[in-house]
């Protein structure tokens, strides 16, 4: 979300080069493993198992390549291709998430203990708020589950992620322009945190995931805007307040806690009523689509009964 309506997308830029994969239950046999390692080599790390989960989507998967090259991740730079192209220093290995706060047991989880929660395949609609969407097979786990085992007090009523902090290693957090303050951080209503469609990733595509995507593990909330899925998080509290959020504290008039995707709630400098598919649209061009009343995940409609989501955006 730069500060200015993004230019239109260039179909050049989206257009898949390699392989790509339309139905899922390519994923699973030997050739499908083969095509992602031919389309993905340089950014996906391991084959990583998951369960066919309940979500799936009635539409085309958005390629891979363009998953991987198509990116907002402001600590490896602004441009979109900048997070493929200097995200290869990180290390996303070892890793701690700290979960505190309110909470009755305070723990720091490993990526390995991460990985041994039932991990489920989830296709799911993503919507940035400058316009694209995608659909996206992630890898994951409710974050419901993360909660419980750290048991939150009565007294918790919203949960705060943080990203790491590693200028070494992501360039968009050294030099003179800073366009963020560091850490990234998001936040959720706690039922909304606790929700069964808010997942934490850990893959995408059948495999590990990509630093560009948000390696080890991010937040994904398929009803938002895209900026609320935090990436790299090392640090996930419960708290009492409303907390602090990236794009809210960067520019509050444009961008809001709740972020919900509503078409009939436009940025102040664009309409958000229609949507481009990444990877759609051919030789001419990119389609516009509708976009979707909370992104089309109906099912949420009843976390906001009686509020006004035009002054709550
Ligand atoms: N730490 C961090 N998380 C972030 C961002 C970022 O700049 N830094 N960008 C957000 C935005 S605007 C979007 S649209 C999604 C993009 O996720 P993707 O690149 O995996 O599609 O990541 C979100 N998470
Ligand atoms: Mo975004």
């Amino acid at each position: 979300m730069p500060a200015y309506r993004p230019p239109r997308i260039a179909a050049s830029e989206i257009t898949p080069k390699g392989i790509y994969l339309s139905r899922r239950s390519f994923l699973g046999t030997a050739a499908g493993l083969a095509a992602i390692g031919l389309a993905g080599r340089d950014a996906i790390a391991a084959p990583l198992a998951a369960k066919p989960g309940a979500y799936k989507l009635d539409e085309k998967l958005t390629p891979l390549d363009a998953v991987t090259s198509y990116n907002n991740f402001y600590e490896f730079g602004v441009g979109k291709s900048d997070p493929k192209e200097y995200s290869g220093d990180f290390k996303p290995t070892p890793w701690t998430v700290k979960v505190d706060g309110l909470v009755g047991k305070p723990q720091e989880f490993g990526i390995e203990d991460l990985l041994k929660y039932q991990l489920e395949e989830r296709t799911y609609r993503m919507r940035c708020v400058e316009g694209w969407s995608m659909a996206i097979p992630w890898i994951g786990f409710p974050l419901a589950t993360l909660l419980d085992k750290v048991e939150p007090l009565g007294s918790a009523k919203y949960v705060a992620f943080e990203t790491i902090v590693r200028p070494d290693e992501m360039p968009g957090q050294r030099g003179l322009f800073q366009p963020l303050k560091w850490p990234y951080v998001e936040g959720l209503r706690l039922d909304e945190a606790r929700h069964p469609l808010t997942i934490l990733a850990l893959g995408l595509y059948g495999e590990t995931l990509p630093n560009q995507n948000g390696a080890p593990v991010r937040l994904v909330v398929p009803w938002k805007y895209g900026f609320k899925g935090i990436k790299s998080i090392v640090r996930i509290s419960l708290v009492e307040q409303q907390p602090e959020t990236t794009w809210k504290n960067s520019n509050a008039r444009e961008y809001g806690f709740y972020s919900n995707v509503n078409p009939n709630v436009d940025h102040p400098r664009w309409s958000q009523a229609t949507e481009q598919r990444i990877g759609e649209g051919g030789f001419f061009g990119v389609e516009n689509r509708p976009t979707l009343m909370f992104n089309g995940y109906e099912e949420v409609a009843n976390l906001y009964t009686g509020l006004d989501l035009k002054a709550n955006y």
